[in-house]
């Protein structure tokens, strides 16, 4: 199973967010699970509010196509990598956070992703679909590294299920928690 971040903080987030899921189902593989989307504060870097959210996929692809699938999905959705030195900006990010228990350290690709256990905006959506799947480095569960996470930042549920059935409705009010 392979484990992926997805992140918006420019244009229509929501619609950025499910857009990217449809590529990942079409182009990747089948999604087991998808977490609820959280509106989340810019970690790292003065920016505006990110959407965030994680998925399980069930991919034939290995690590380097799937790296190289997902850098596609992110061009073709506008995204644009500055020379600027940090974060900046964008409309969709996709990270590869686990991918089954491998540990992979090339110039290219790092798995799983070296700073998930220091970001609430990964671990929570994370511990929602996969709580007890274990870190294969930290030897700990999701929901044990959340719990230990020291990051305080603001995040806030937004769209609680934004599976498939209802995802393709494009109706993003009816799932709105009060
Ligand atoms: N991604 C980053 C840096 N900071 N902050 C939030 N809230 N969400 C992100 O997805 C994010 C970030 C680098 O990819
Ligand atoms: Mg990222
Ligand atoms: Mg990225």
């Amino acid at each position: 199973m392979v484990y992926l971040s997805l992140g918006s903080n420019l244009g229509d987030r929501y619609a950025q967010l499910i857009s990217a899921v449809e590529q990942i189902a079409t182009r990747v593989g089948q999604i087991e699970k998808i977490s609820p989307i959280y509106e989340t504060a810019a970690w790292g870097f003065d920016s505006s509010p990110f959407y965030n959210a994680c998925l399980s996929v069930n991919s034939s692809l290995h690590p380097n196509e799937l790296l190289a699938e997902i850098m596609l999905i992110e061009q073709e959705m506008g995204r644009i990598r500055s020379e600027e030195q940090g974060y900046q900006p964008r409309t969709i990010d996709l990270d590869i956070l686990l991918f089954d228990s491998l540990q992979i350290n090339s110039a290219s690709l790092i798995i799983p992703h070296p700073r998930m256990e220091l970001r609430r905006f990964i671990l929570q959506p994370l511990t929602d679909i996969a709580s007890e799947i274990i870190h294969p480095i930290h030897q700990k569960n999701i929901h044990t590294l959340l719990r230990e996470c020291q990051d305080s930042s603001e995040i806030q549920m937004i769209y609680q299920d934004i599976t498939p059935s209802n995802t393709f409705e494009k109706n993003p009010n009816t799932q709105f928690l009060p």
